[in-house]
């Protein structure tokens, strides 16, 4: 699991690791994606980002029926 403090809420050090481009981007991504800007990506924030960046990469991606097959 990505939330090694286990407190439901991804730090800049522990989202880094789950960005492929965070070589060069990842900062950037993570701030793009705390979108209350509070310095953590809470569940919700995370799983709109994921979501926004599966779709520009044209992968599958889960729906309102349920997960993607
Ligand atoms: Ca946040």
């Amino acid at each position: 699991m990505a939330d090694k403090s286990g407190d439901a809420k991804l730090t800049l050090a522990e989202y880094l690791p789950l960005d492929v481009q965070a070589k060069h981007h990842g900062e950037e991504h993570f701030k793009g994606a705390d979108t209350d800007h509070n310095g953590f990506l809470d569940l919700k924030e995370f799983g709109a980002h994921a979501e926004a960046k599966l779709g520009k990469t044209g992968q599958k991606k889960a729906t309102a029926d349920g997960p993607a097959q």
